[in-house]
């Protein structure tokens, strides 16, 4: 596993399909806006793109369910640039939402996995993720790999538009590189999870909270969850719990919240405090080194620190971790989850 996570990132980010984006090089850069379309864990990803499209290259994002994107009257023009994603190429939904958008005349913009895939053809150009064949059906380190070209573009986006400085893209650059050790790290704390999550296999209901870059983390973490252990879970921002999940909360709510060090950390440390004022048993994805959450969460995972652009691709794994091993634990096959197909082409 660790290998193959070294070796994914160090593709995806060694050998991202630049030729496909060159050629739309003066598309994107004018883009007025961006739509993405996707299903699952590939809109998640869609979703993490949006804060590093909107943050390093300023231009507007949509996030779009493919799989609902034709069922009303999008508005959609030549100047739009629509971003496809999909691990398998093959998702019926995200190639319809693909039709839609040519015949109105936008650009499109593929980032798949799978080299020949019906959605690779179907765009306009594309970078390829190379993240291997998923093992299982639940996309995992395709996100990663998702993430991780995303990133790339958004900094490239940053840089002809002028809206990131040299600086800050040099600085990205480096750290980028430090994300496969980290990633590694990350994993390094199986047995950790694995006990944790022999203390909540048996949970009937998880939510997950994050904020900014960590919100499209915590419904990915919620999904996992859901497809591979089938336990019911749900994501939200953390602001929101106020708005309706906190009259969930109870001393048999497990609440993972992901709280790593970045803009929104204190925010985040009083969601935890209204978490526990009302007994709800807190597990915290946490910076290293992080000495105030620590003494108010149950059970804490300490993952190695990075800026917050970069934080989905660490703070991601220790997620993946637990709903494996919460699914072994409870005797479910996580590579071939119930009722999921590997290709959705229906
Ligand atoms: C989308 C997706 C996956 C999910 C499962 C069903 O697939 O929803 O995210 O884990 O495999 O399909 P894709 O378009 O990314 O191949």
């Amino acid at each position: 596993i660790l290998d193959s996570m070294r070796g994914r990132l160090e593709l995806a980010s060694g050998h991202l399909n630049m030729g496909g984006i060159r050629a739309y090089e003066q598309k994107f850069v004018n883009a007025q806006r961006i739509i993405i379309v996707a299903c699952g864990t590939s809109w998640h990803a869609g979703l993490v793109a949006e804060y590093l499209i909107e943050d390093l290259a300023r231009i507007p994002v949509e996030v779009e369910y493919a799989s609902e994107f034709r069922y009303r009257n999008p508005i959609i023009t030549e100047r739009d640039i629509v971003i496809a994603i999909s691990q398998s190429g093959e998702t019926a939904d995200t190639l319809a939402a693909i039709e839609l958008a040519k015949s109105k005349g936008a650009t499109i913009f593929g980032v798949c996995n799978v080299v020949g895939s019906s959605i690779a053809r179907a765009t306009d150009a594309g970078a390829y993720t190379h993240a291997g064949p998923e093992i299982g059906v639940a996309s995992t380190k395709a996100f990663t790999a998702q993430v991780t070209v995303l990133t790339l573009l958004a900094m490239i986006m940053g840089q002809k538009r002028g809206t990131i400085t040299d600086t800050k893209l040099r600085e990205l650059m480096v750290e980028l590189d430090t994300i496969p050790a980290k990633v590694t790290k990350a994993l390094e704390l199986d047995t950790q999870i694995r006990e944790i999550a022999e203390e909540f296999k048996d949970a009937t209901n998880f939510l997950y909270l994050g904020r900014g870059y960590n919100f499209p983390v915590a419904l990915e973490g919620a999904l996992k969850l859901k497809e591979i252990s089938y336990i019911h879970a749900e994501g939200y921002p953390a602001a929101e719990m106020k708005h309706g999940p906190i009259a969930l909360i109870d001393e048999n709510m497990p609440m993972v919240v992901i709280a790593t060090r970045d803009s929104s950390y204190e925010k985040v440390v009083s969601n935890i405090q209204e978490v526990k004022a009302r007994k709800g048993r807190i597990i915290a994805v946490v910076s290293e080194g992080d000495k105030v959450i620590p003494a108010m969460a149950e059970f804490v995972i300490e993952v190695p620190h990075t800026s917050e652009v970069l934080m989905p691709l660490v703070s991601v794994v220790p997620l993946q971790l637990l709903s494996y091993h919460i699914a072994v634990l409870r005797g479910c096959n996580v590579d071939q989850p119930r009722n999921l197909a590997k290709s959705v082409t229906v």
